[in-house]
């Protein structure tokens, strides 16, 4: 396949790129973090998104050095981005393969001291883990991040297979609800409502903060306020965009 073919060399040929997606705080709609989406603008083969490059990669074995590249740039929008003591976290996206590498924490901290970034204003989120993956070691690796002092977040909740079996165990300090719960056309009316509530009110009893993803409509971010979501995510409320456009956007919160 063509995208097999023209992976490897990508870094070296500088065609990763990020894309910032602001999340909000959903009391006073002011940016509080930027999560980092990575894209990989081929020559030949246009710009892939994850969901296609992100298996490829693992599949090449080429995981860990995406990843570096995407820890190492986003580390250092975030320190530029905190200057003059504006506060910002940074979320980064890992998959469980870059998550449980042996190196992945000691490259974590490295990264955050080459670039001065403070731990806690760094955010690693990962996706729900399914049935096979091998939990304890998620759990210890997240709970090896936060000794660090970074913090930790479940990407994507109630996507995945085995939610409630996992939840309790998952040292995470933020709870992403996935948008297929958040815009359900249905969903903060009818069998929907329920269901965020919940999910709402057991993360937080779980001590995790909650951001709702995928908000499209003005109606949905006030029932997720409503609903007890601090944070949210979405079209509505500002869309993936270059570091240029979003710092211009960051420049209208001062
Ligand atoms: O940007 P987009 O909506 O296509 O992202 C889809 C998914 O891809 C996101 O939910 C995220 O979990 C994943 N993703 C985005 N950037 C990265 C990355 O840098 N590394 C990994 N492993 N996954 C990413
Ligand atoms: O799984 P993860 O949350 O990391 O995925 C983020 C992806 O979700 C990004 O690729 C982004 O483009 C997409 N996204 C962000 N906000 C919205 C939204 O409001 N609606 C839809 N459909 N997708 C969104
Ligand atoms: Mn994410
Ligand atoms: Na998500």
């Amino acid at each position: 396949m063509d995208l097999e073919r023209e992976l490897p060399g990508a870094a070296m040929r500088g065609e990763f790129d990020l894309v910032y997606q602001p999340v909000l705080g959903l009391h006073d709609k002011r940016p509080v973090g930027t999560e980092a989406l990575v894209r990989w603008r081929s020559p030949s083969l246009g710009t892939v998104l994850p969901a296609e490059l992100v298996p490829v990669a693992e599949d090449l074995g080429l995981i860990d050095e995406l990843g570096q590249w995407v820890l190492h740039k986003a580390c250092r929008q975030l320190a530029e981005w905190s200057r003059g003591g504006r506060q910002l976290w940074m979320s980064v996206n890992v998959s469980v393969t870059e998550l449980t590498g042996s190196e992945f924490v000691g490259r974590v901290a490295a990264a955050l001291t080459i670039h001065q970034v403070e731990p806690d204003r760094l955010l690693i989120e990962i996706a729900e883990p399914s049935g096979e993956v091998d939990i304890m070691g998620v759990v210890g690796q997240l709970g090896r991040l936060r000794a660090l002092g970074v913090r930790t977040a479940l990407d994507d909740f109630g996507l995945g297979p085995a939610s409630l079996a996992h939840l309790r165990r998952m040292p995470v300090d933020i709870l992403k609800i996935n948008r297929s719960l958040v815009s359900d056309p249905s969903g903060w009316q009818g069998q929907g409502k329920p269901v965020i509530d919940v999910v709402v009110s057991l993360g937080r009893r779980l001590g995790m903060e909650i951001v709702a993803e995928g908000l499209e409509s003005a109606d949905q971010v006030e029932q997720a306020r409503l609903a007890g979501c601090r944070f949210g995510q979405g079209f509505v409320l500002a869309r993936p965009a270059t570091a240029e456009r979003v710092e211009a956007y960051l420049e209208e919160f001062p």
